[in-house]
C-alpha cells in the first residue's frame, strides 16, 4: 500500500487503462451475465452503502428484498412464498441442499441430478459432504426420468430439476421429476437460476415453478436475464419454515437470528434487481425475452444455413452447434460436448448477430 495516497485523477486514469483490457460486452457471446439495466445502476449506486445482513438498521431496503422476493414469488406462481436475495446461483443452490440436509438427516446423503446440473453443486456438495447422482440425458439434453427411481435409496435427500440448463438452454419435464421425488417423500429444487426469469416471459411458457405443487424450492438470478447489478441471485422457497431450519443465532445484530449463507450483503443488488422488474414491468420483460428467443432463432437458422447444425433445440436462448471454430475476435464458449455455445443475452442485439453470421459465412468462403 502507498504511504501517501494518490489524487483520484490518477485513480481513474490508471483503473481506465485496466478498463480498457476488459471483453467490451459486443464482443461476448458467452456471458449469462449482461450489461445491466441503467435503472438497476440507479437504484444499485442510490443503496449502496446498505447491508442486508442487519437488516434492522436498513428497514427500508430489507422492504425492498421483501418486495423483490415477493415479485418474484407472484410471478413464479406462489403467493405467500419465503425466500432471500442470495449473491448468485450458486449460494442458492448451496442453501437447497442445505434446506434437504437438514429435512432428512442421514449418515451418507446423496442427492439426484441431472448430467446438465451446473457445476454449483459441485461445489455445494463438496461442502455438505452429498454425493451426486448424475441422471444421463437424452437426445435434447434433458434429464432420463425413467433413470431417477433406480438411482434414489434410503440416503436420498433430495431430487434437482434444471430449468434452462446452462449448455444446452434445456428445461428438464420438472413436473415429471417433481411427482417422483413427492412420491418417494423427497425435497425437490429448480434451478432455474437462467430460465426463472426467462420462460414466465416466452409465448407458450413451459411448466417448471410453484405451479407445479411438489416444487419445494427455486433458484431465481436477477444478475442473468433480470438485467440487474451483480450479484443478485434469488433462492424462493415454498414453505418459510423451510428456511428456518437454516437459522443460526446472531447475538449482537438487530436481528436474533439468520438464515442467510452471506453476512453481509449488498442492498444495493437488490435494489437493482427490483427497479429492472418494477421499470419493465411484465410486458416490458416479455419484449426483452422476446427480442433474445428471436435473435436465437436467427442465429441457428443462419448458423444452419452455413452447414453448422444445431447441437440441441432449446427452451431459452441459448444456442449451441457443431462448428468447430468460430470467427476469430469473438468469445464463444464451448459445452463439455464440444459444441459451440452462444448466450443471447439482451446485449447481444441483432446487429451483432449478422456482425457474427457473416463473418461466419466469410470464413466458410
Ligand atoms: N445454475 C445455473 C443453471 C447457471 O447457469 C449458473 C451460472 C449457476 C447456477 C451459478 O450461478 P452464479 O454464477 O450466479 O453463482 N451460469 C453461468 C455459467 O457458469 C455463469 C456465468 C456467467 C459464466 C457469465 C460465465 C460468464 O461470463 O456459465
Amino acid at each position: 500500500m502507498r504511504d501517501i495516497g494518490c489524487s483520484e485523477e490518477e485513480i481513474f486514469s490508471s483503473f481506465s487503462r485496466y478498463k480498457e483490457k476488459d471483453t467490451p460486452y459486443h464482443r461476448i457471446l458467452s456471458s449469462m451475465c449482461t450489461r445491466p439495466h441503467p435503472i438497476a445502476a440507479r437504484a444499485h449506486a442510490m443503496f449502496m452503502e446498505t447491508n442486508l445482513g442487519d437488516p434492522g438498521l436498513f428497514m427500508g431496503t430489507a422492504s425492498l428484498e421483501h418486495l423483490l422476493i415477493k415479485r418474484l414469488g407472484d410471478l413464479l406462481h406462489h403467493h405467500s412464498v419465503g425466500g432471500y436475495a442470495t449473491s448468485g446461483g450458486t449460494e442458492s443452490n448451496i442453501q437447497a441442499l442445505r434446506i434437504a440436509k437438514k429435512i432428512r438427516p442421514v449418515e451418507r446423503p446423496n442427492v439426484i441430478m441431472p448430467e446438465s446440473g451446473h457445476f454449483s453443486f459441485d461445489k455445494a456438495c463438496d461442502l455438505l459432504s452429498i454425493d451426486i447422482r448424475a441422471i444421463p440425458l437424452d437426445g435434447n439434453f434433458r434429464i432420463q426420468v425413467d433413470q431417477i427411481e433406480d438411482q434414489i435409496d434410503q440416503n436420498t435427500i433430495g431430487v434437482i430439476a434444471v430449468a434452462g440448463t446452462t449448455e444446452y438452454g434445456i428445461v428438464d419435464p420438472v413436473r415429471a421429476v417433481a411427482e417422483i421425488a413427492k412420491d418417494h417423500g423427497l425435497f425437490c429444487h429448480v434451478d432455474a437460476a437462467f430460465g426463472g426469469l426467462v420462460l414466465p416471459f416466452l409465448d407458450q411458457p413451459v411448466p417448471f415453478d410453484f405451479s407445479i405443487p411438489e416444487v419445494d424450492s427455486i433458484s431465481v438470478d436477477p444478475h442473468k436475464m433480470g438485467m440487474s447489478t451483480i450479484p443478485t441471485g434469488c433462492l424462493l422457497v415454498r414453505d418459510t419454515a423451510h428456511l428456518s431450519l437454516l437459522n443460526i443465532p446472531t447475538p449482537y445484530l438487530t436481528v436474533k437470528q439468520e438464515y442467510t449463507l452471506m453476512g453481509t450483503r449488498s442492498g444495493g443488488a437488490v435494489a437493482g434487481a427490483l427497479a429492472v422488474l418494477e421499470y419493465l414491468g411484465r410486458s416490458g420483460m416479455r419484449a426483452v425475452v422476446s427480442g433474445c428467443m428471436k435473435n436465437t432463432r436467427r442465429l441457428i437458422d443462419g448458423m444452419d444455413a452455413y452447414g453448422f447444425a444445431p447441437a440441441a433445440w432449446p427452451d431459452v436462448n441459448v444456442a449451441t452447434f457443431e462448428c468447430p471454430r468460430p470467427p476469430a475476435g469473438w468469445h464463444v464458449s464451448w459445452t463439455r460436448r464440444g459444441h459451440l455455445r452462444i448466450v443471447c443475452m439482451p446485449h447481444v442485439h441483432r446487429e451483432m448477430i449478422e456482425a457474427f453470421l457473416e463473418e461466419v459465412g466469410e470464413m466458410c468462403a
